[in-house]
């Protein structure tokens, strides 16, 4: 029987519209706007292999236009869908220096800005490994009316009102919440819907797999590598260590760990003070989704992530996020 049976992301929304306090249709119409930036995302990330034949970036292809690398593409697919939508006054990028002010004339008139990394990982399109999208949304906090500014974009993430990301892997899945649990959907090509597949998340307390990149363990605190040789000892439940899982696409390595449960850690080092990966679009998107599936994300001395105060659009934090009991085994070492 054809029936159609599953829920729409776009249904969904309309559906959870109403548990948001203060949200009335902009806020949905944001969300469907990002939903309709990864169905566009998703055609040109599972095209890519064909680069030979379309061209490499930075080159000219059989037309004679320049080939835009797929990260500079996801990020002004982004701002076209955002702009188009009207529901968004500004944009803060991984791909832009400074924020991007949309230039639509309604735009100053948006409640809403999106801090995004739009092509996170996408040193791994070359291999064919899985790649994402990581989004936010906030309220802006100047005045409706006039342009946005840099103060919109310095808030914790614990004023997030809606984050997500979408991963480009075996199949294309978008994963958000807006602070009421977490729920997943995967794109049908065939109908060009994301589709209800995995609701409300949770994260396993526990987890038997641990995420960080081993290659620079020289220069990682004791404690890490103190608890890196814990994880390689025989695990008395299941008499085996745990499992090392890290394939460099931040992304996919937390969709996984998510879902079966485990630890990420991208630490400070002394090469890399700070850490490397960056709060406002990459750690605090990915935590509040951790965190609304029941899990933890701090900086490794017990700050949470979310309620670090960013000063800078850029700035990086070290992450250990994942499974609750894990993240605080670890910190408890650190
Ligand atoms: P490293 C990808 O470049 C990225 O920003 C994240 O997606 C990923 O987790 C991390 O960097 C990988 O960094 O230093 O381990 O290669």
């Amino acid at each position: 029987m054809l029936g159609f049976q599953v829920t729409t992301l776009g249904q969904f929304i309309i559906e959870r519209q109403s548990e948001i306090p203060g949200v009335k249709g902009e806020f949905s119409r944001l969300l469907r706007d990002i939903g309709i930036a990864a169905k566009i995302i998703s055609r040109e990330v599972n095209k890519a292999g064909l680069a030979e034949i379309l061209g490499e970036a930075g080159m000219e292809n059989v037309q004679g236009e320049d080939v835009k690398k797929l990260d500079v593409i996801a990020n002004q697919l982004m701002i076209d869908c955002l702009s188009r939508g009207g529901e968004c006054c500004a944009v803060a990028s991984e791909e832009e220096e400074d924020i991007i002010l949309i230039s639509t004339p309604q735009a100053n008139e948006a409640k809403y800005v999106v801090m995004m990394d739009p092509l996170d990982g996408s040193s791994n399109i070359d291999v064919n490994v899985s790649i994402g999208t990581i989004f936010s949304i906030f309220e802006r906090v100047t005045p409706v009316g006039t342009p946005a500014t840099k103060e919109d974009f310095m808030q914790a993430g614990n004023k997030c009102l809606a984050s997500g990301y979408m991963i480009y892997g075996s199949s294309t899945m978008l994963v958000y919440t807006t602070g009421k649990g977490v729920n997943g959907f995967t794109l049908d090509p065939s109908i060009g819907e994301f589709c209800l597949s995995h609701p409300n998340i949770r994260i396993p307390k526990m987890g038997k797999i641990y995420s960080v990149n081993e290659g620079n363990k020289a220069d990682f605190p004791e404690g890490l590598n103190t608890y890196i040789q814990w994880c390689q000892e025989i695990d008395k439940e299941t008499n085996r260590p745990y499992s090392s899982r890290y394939i460099g696409s931040m992304v996919a390595d937390l969709h996984r760990n998510l879902l079966k449960g485990g630890i990420f850690v991208y630490p400070q080092t002394t090469k890399k003070p700070d850490g490397k990966l960056r709060l406002l679009y990459e750690c605090n998107p990915m935590a509040f989704i951790v965190e609304q599936a029941g899990g933890r994300a701090t900086n490794g001395y017990g700050k949470r992530i979310l309620d670090i105060e960013p000063t800078e659009l850029h700035q990086r934090t070290p992450i250990i996020i994942g499974s609750e009991d894990m993240v605080k085994q670890l910190e408890q070492l650190m």
